[in-house]
């Protein structure tokens, strides 16, 4: 891709990113690892305790079955997964979940469908879901695709805390894992969250086979969103057979540290959320990248589909590195 077509790509209306923020952000992914890990944890204690995680259970409330190609993601129909396909769950399930994640020590519960968007008939439901957990006590998430017009306003009225939409990938390298949604929708939808008075969760996905520089052009695609996202999802591939990116080439755990760390300087405020892909990844590595600045992580035995670290484990992993939980 030539200077002039990156150039283009980065000044969509909405995306404010502009290569100088892209060039920044890789001049921090070349520092030596001990100088980039020095600057994050710096950055960190600045502005957080360094020595608390906050929590956020995920629960999948309509599974499988989507009509979109994300490249990375089991619930696509087009894709041979395996995956179940599970219409909305009733309001008691997902209340059961709910309290069993507080009883937990959860303070956020995370609900995921696998849509393009909420129809307005689905949204109803989902409406009720949002007002229920939250009277438990629980902060509250949705995962629910693309917004239209005036949805934002009604999940903000049914008391929802964070909407979470991630941008994925840098926008140069996006077309290659998605093709029914563009980056431009992505950042519509975010809009309209933050219009609504409702706090930004939006991250992306490495380990899919890109570059150095697209992890670059992520971090400082997600930096330059004004105001910056209050929460900040970094997940590794899950790599699903059956995915087009199964197979594809793992990224270098000390390269995922190093975008935790980047994610953490050029996002200071942010909370730097350790997302998918801990289930294999070691305890030394994880403590890396809380040292690099995560402060979140998915907590409980799954994250929509896949698994995740059983509770338990998390739990003594946080006590061994003397984390408290949020
Ligand atoms: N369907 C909605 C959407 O795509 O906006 C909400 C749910 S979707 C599963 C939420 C996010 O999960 C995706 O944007 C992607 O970043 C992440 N995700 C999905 N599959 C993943 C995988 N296999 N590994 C890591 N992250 C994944
Ligand atoms: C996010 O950034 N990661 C979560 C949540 N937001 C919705 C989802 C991870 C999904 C991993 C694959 C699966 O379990 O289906
Ligand atoms: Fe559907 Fe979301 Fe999966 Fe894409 S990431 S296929 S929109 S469930």
């Amino acid at each position: 891709m030539t200077d002039a077509q990156l150039q283009e790509i980065y000044t969509l209306p909405r995306a404010r990113t502009n290569p100088v923020a892209v060039a920044e952000a890789e001049a921090l992914f070349d520092l030596p690892f001990n100088d980039l890990l020095f600057r994050a944890q710096t950055v960190h204690r600045a502005h957080f305790d360094a020595n608390q995680v906050q929590l956020s259970t995920l629960l999948s409330i309509k599974t499988g079955g989507c009509a979109e190609d994300c490249g990375y993601c089991p619930q696509a129909a087009r894709y041979h997964t395996g995956v179940k396909n599970e219409a909305l769950l009733p309001l008691e399930d997902v209340l059961t979940a709910a309290r069993t994640a507080r009883e937990n020590g959860a303070t956020r519960f995370c609900m995921g469908a696998a849509w393009r968007g909420p129809k307005q008939k689905d949204l109803q439901p989902v409406l009720e879901m949002i007002k229920a957990v939250r009277e438990l006590g629980l902060e509250t998430c949705a995962t629910l695709g693309m917004l239209q017009e005036g949805q934002a306003g009604q999940l903000k009225q049914a008391g929802l805390d964070y909407y979470n939409h991630n941008l994925d990938t840098a926008p140069e390298f996006y077309g290659e894992i998605v093709s029914t949604r563009d980056y431009q929708d992505r950042l519509d939808t975010l809009e309209q969250v933050r219009a609504a008075d409702i706090k930004v969760c939006c991250g992306g996905i490495v380990g899919m086979g890109e570059t150095r520089r697209a992890r670059a052009g992520l971090i400082a695609q997600l930096a330059n969103l004004d105001p910056q996202p209050e929460s900040v999802p970094i997940n590794n591939l899950v790599q699903v057979e059956g995915t087009p990116l199964y197979g594809a080439e793992p990224l270098d755990p000390l390269e995922f540290v190093r975008t935790v760390a980047v994610a953490r300087i050029m996002l200071p405020r942010s909370r730097v959320r350790l997302s998918a892909g801990r289930e294999h990844m070691p305890e030394a590595v994880q403590a890396l990248c809380f040292l690099a600045g995560a402060n979140s992580i998915f907590y409980g035995d799954k994250l929509l589909t896949t698994g995740n670290p059983q509770a338990q484990q998390d739990r003594a992993l946080l006590e061994k590195l003397g984390i408290r939980p949020v």
